[in-house]
């Protein structure tokens, strides 16, 4: 029965663009009024369509227009909207158990999922894992068991950061407005330095290394800190990627201090970038490891993994939380990874860049308001500035986004300017449908 209603649904739902109203359509708009009334401000929408289903790489919203989704929740949906393989583990696990609390009475899905990260985070030694609901939950307790480990405060991170919305994540990231405007006093002891932004500082990896380096060892010594916080692609920043041999060098340092390397890979992390974490391009082995958004096909979880002696420093009890590693959320993961291996996902990533990266080069010879592109498998990124000064252009990437969004696109912003568009497509997503969105890229464009 289940499976009869859950098949009939997503072979309703074609994998093609389709714009049948205005944007947004009639009961959109009707939704959107309710919602006003009891959802308040500070939860906003970059589009206020009201989706009903979805499947692969398309959304369909209430009014029956159908979007190519480039953005797949920032980057949640990696294997696809409703992937068959996801729904079903999920639906068996909900039909014999949803909750017990793991540190209550526990169950082997989490057990699997700490397997399974253990088998493919970077590095070859001993790991756990524990399991929590959220980005902002997992950079939470990996700063708490590098604390514990290191027996020091101090916590540092890079410019144009993005690490969360609870009070100490708020602190850890580089933005402000609208992140943490007026949500102060915000967590101490946290040390921003400056990152690696070839396409604004021009730095090789090694200078870049030397200059964050020599700001921390100034600001608050190595000998403070517990923690160096990476993203090794940056995301909400704007898919930045550090110049070569920029990451291995603060890894180095922070080895030879004992400082605790993390790798918050919560975007870039589970096959996006045709790895299963984006520190292997690096040749990063971190200490510990992020992951949450596309680990569980749509469901809530994330997870800290990482070498077994520094995880274990946290007492028994000192970790935990009520859904952490959620049983549905838990059988659903083991399905994304089970996926990932069975349909080839990580080269589904590469097949992406080679469609997106070309075009986007090709793009920017013909706009020279576009600047850089850049990125890996399917976390690709066009920074818009002026030519000239290389000062951030948000008003393209607005009228390109809201352009996009008219036509059946959904694209993600980024940047600390909010002059980035962000390539985040599930690897569901065909060739055609590729070239189709890059179209109406190509329409934005030449509309401006
Ligand atoms: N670390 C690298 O990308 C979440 C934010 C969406 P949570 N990024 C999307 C929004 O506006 O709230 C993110 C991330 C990196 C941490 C997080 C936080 O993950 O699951 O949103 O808490």
């Amino acid at each position: 029965m289940t499976d009869t209603l859950v098949n009939s649904t997503l072979s309703a739902i074609s994998q093609e663009r389709r714009i049948v109203t205005a944007i947004p359509g009639p009961k959109s708009i009707a939704l959107h009024q309710r919602r006003l009334a009891v959802v308040p401000v500070g939860v906003s929408s970059a589009l206020p369509v009201y989706i009903e289903r979805a499947h692969g790489a398309i959304i369909v919203d209430v009014d029956g227009n159908q979007f190519i989704d480039l953005g797949a929740g920032i980057g949640v949906t990696t294997i696809g909207h409703t992937d068959e393989a996801v729904i079903a583990a999920a639906t068996n696990q909900l039909e014999k158990v949803t909750h017990t609390l793991f540190t209550i009475t526990p169950y082997e899905s989490y057990v699997r999922v700490a397997e399974l990260l253990a088998e493919h985070t970077p590095g070859d030694f001993a790991k756990k894992t524990v399991l929590v609901n959220s980005g902002a939950e997992a950079v939470e307790n990996a700063v708490k068991i590098a604390r514990k480990h290191t027996g020091r405060y101090g916590i540092a991170v890079l410019e144009h950061a993005y690490h969360g919305r609870t009070n100490l994540t708020m602190a850890m990231n580089f933005k402000a407005a609208p992140y943490s405007t007026g949500f102060g006093p915000f967590a101490g002891d946290v040390y921003r330095a400056p990152n690696s932004y070839p396409f604004h500082d021009g730095l090789s990896g090694a200078d870049a290394a030397e200059r964050t380096i020599a700001y921390l060892e100034k600001t608050v010594g190595a000998s403070d800190l517990a923690c160096l916080v990476v993203e090794p692609i940056q995301g909400e920043g704007g898919f930045v990627v550090p110049a070569e041999g920029y990451l291995p060098a603060l890894q180095a340092w922070c080895t030879a201090n004992g400082i605790v390397f993390i790798a918050d890979e919560i975007q870039s992390g589970m096959a996006r970038t045709g790895k299963y974490f984006a520190s292997e391009h690096f040749g990063l082995v971190p200490d510990l490891v992020l992951s949450a958004k596309g680990i569980a096909g749509g469901l809530p979880l994330a997870g800290v993994t990482g070498r077994a002696e520094i995880m274990d420093s946290a007492q028994p009890g000192g970790l935990g939380g009520t859904f952490g590693g959620n049983p549905v959320s838990a059988a659903a993961a083991v399905a994304v990874f089970e996926q990932i291996e069975s349909h080839n996902l990580l080269a589904e990533a590469m097949r992406i860049e080679s469609v997106l990266t070309p075009a986007l080069l090709e793009l920017q010879a013909r706009y020279p308001i576009i600047g850089d592109v850049r990125g890996i498998g399917a976390m690709i990124a066009i920074e818009f500035a002026d030519p000239a000064t290389h000062k951030p252009n948000p008003a393209a990437v607005s009228a390109i986004a809201a352009f996009a969004a008219q036509h059946g696109v959904i694209v993600l912003t980024a940047g600390t300017y909010g002059n980035v568009i962000r390539f985040l497509p599930s690897l569901a997503i065909s060739n055609e449908l590729l070239e189709e969105a890059l179209g109406v890229i190509r329409e934005a464009l030449a509309s401006l």
